[in-house]
């Protein structure tokens, strides 16, 4: 097993561990954490999803490149598709899920991070999409998320750059949401985690969906979306819970 899973306080946390590789994905890797996303979507238990890495170095080292070694162009098709769709599952979740950036998140690492909702990064972390130094291109959606995260000249730049840009310039272009030192990584996302936990869960996934749907939409469809998702939110428990709670001066309690 590459995948360690932990449930901590309703957090469901997701560390991927194969040290002797810097946290390198291969088939397996992707196929285990595409199963544990998907089982904590599904857990009760479960309210928001951390990803991090094993160890102090890396988050992920990107895809495995010994093992793109030996792909020929069927084979290749397979490993990206395989690695789309982690990706897909990690975007479509409606648990948010925060990508705890603890070391290098290079190539399909750099990728895996893009997907997840939110970023945050300890002050040793570094990204690149170093690609096209290996005569590759970015397979895991990095062609179409970096630009839309960080702006269509800055992912130009990283790409046919290749280059590793460390936490600081991540955050500067908006790669990073907040970075801290690596001791406090984890204790800074869990008290983030909670924060979103305080919100109500309904409320959270219909924010995501809409978001995530402006990508592809245009400005009227994407209004209409929202209106219904909005409109669609008054009939259920959670909205009259906080509505209510701030009517009677409460904290709403919409997980119990
Ligand atoms: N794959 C496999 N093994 C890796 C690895 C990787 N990505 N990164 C590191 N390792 C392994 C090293 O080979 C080494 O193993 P041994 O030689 O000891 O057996 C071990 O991890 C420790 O690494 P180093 O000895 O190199 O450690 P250093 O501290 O000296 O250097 C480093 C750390 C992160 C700077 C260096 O390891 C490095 O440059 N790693 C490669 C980073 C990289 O280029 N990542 C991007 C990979 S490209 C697609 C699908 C997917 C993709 C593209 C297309 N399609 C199918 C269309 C995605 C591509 C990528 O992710």
């Amino acid at each position: 097993m590459f995948i360690k899973i932990e449930i901590i306080d309703q957090v469901g946390i997701l560390t991927i561990d194969r040290q002797d590789a810097l946290n390198a994905m291969n088939p397996q890797v992707l196929r285990e954490l595409d199963l544990a996303v998907k089982t904590f979507i599904a857990d009760k238990n479960v309210g928001v999803i951390i990803l991090t890495g094993a160890g102090e170095k890396a988050f992920i080292a990107g895809a495995d490149i010994k093992l793109m070694q030996q792909l020929d162009t069927e084979g290749a098709l397979d490993f990206g598709k395989l690695g789309q769709k982690i990706t897909m599952t990690i975007e479509d979740s409606p648990k948010p899920v925060i990508a705890a950036v603890n070391g290098f998140a290079l190539g399909g690492g750099c990728e895996i991070s893009l997907a997840c909702h939110i970023r945050f990064a300890s002050e040793n972390a570094m990204f690149a999409q170093p690609e096209v130094k290996l005569g590759l291109i970015p397979g895991w959606g990095g062609t179409q998320r970096l630009p839309r995260i960080v702006g269509k000249g800055n992912a130009i730049e990283l790409i046919i750059g290749g280059h590793m840009i460390n936490s600081q310039e991540a955050h500067r272009i908006g790669l990073v949401n907040k970075i801290f030192p690596l001791d406090q990584l984890m204790e800074e996302t869990m008290k983030f985690a909670k924060l979103i936990l305080g919100n109500g869960p309904r409320s959270i996934a219909e924010s995501l969906h809409c978001i995530h749907k402006s990508a592809g939409n245009t400005l009227i469809d994407g209004l209409n979306l929202e209106v219904e998702a909005f409109s669609d939110l008054f009939g259920t428990d959670e909205t009259s819970e906080g509505l209510t709670a701030f009517v009677e001066k409460r904290k709403a309690d919409f997980r119990s």
